[in-house]
C-alpha cells in the first residue's frame, strides 16, 4: 500500500472527494494552508495499493485544476511596498502529490 498525499486548490475539494469516493477510493480530508500565499487549500490522504495508484492519480489530474492567482508583491517583502506595486501572476496547481511508502496499515 502506498499513501498519497494530495495538496489541492480548496475550489477543487468537493468534486475530488466526490471523484474518489465513486472511484472506489478512500479519503481524508485535511485543511491546509500554503506556506507561500498563506491561503487555505486542502490536503487529501488516500490510502491506495500499489496497483491502483495510477487510477487515483488520473482521478486527481481530472478534478483538479490549474488557476492564476495575482499577488502584490508588496504581501511578499512588505519592507519594498513602496517600490514594487504591481500585481504578479502565480500559477497555482492542480495538484501537488507526494507518493509514500505505508509499512503497515490496519483498520480496526
Ligand atoms: P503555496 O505555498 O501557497 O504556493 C502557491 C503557489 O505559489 C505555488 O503553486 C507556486 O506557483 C507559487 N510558489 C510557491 N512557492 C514559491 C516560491 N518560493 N517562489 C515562487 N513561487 C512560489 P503550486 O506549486 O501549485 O503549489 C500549491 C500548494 O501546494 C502550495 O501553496 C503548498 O501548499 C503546496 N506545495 C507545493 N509544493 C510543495 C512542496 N514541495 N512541499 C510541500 N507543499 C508544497
Amino acid at each position: 500500500m502506498k499513501l498519497i498525499v494530495a495538496i489541492i486548490q480548496s475550489k477543487d475539494s468537493q468534486q475530488l472527494q466526490a471523484s474518489l469516493v465513486k472511484g472506489g477510493f478512500r479519503a481524508t480530508q485535511l485543511s491546509s494552508t500554503g506556506g507561500f500565499l498563506k491561503a487555505g487549500n486542502c490536503t487529501f490522504l488516500i490510502g491506495v495499493e500499489e496497483e491502483k495508484i495510477d487510477d487515483a492519480l488520473a482521478v486527481i489530474k481530472k478534478t483538479c485544476h490549474t488557476r492564476v492567482q495575482y499577488v502584490t508583491p508588496t504581501f511578499l517583502m512588505p519592507e519594498a511596498a513602496s517600490s514594487l506595486s504591481e500585481p504578479v501572476e502565480v500559477q497555482v496547481g492542480g495538484a501537488t502529490c507526494f507518493i509514500l511508502p505505508v509499512d503497515k496499515f490496519v483498520r480496526f
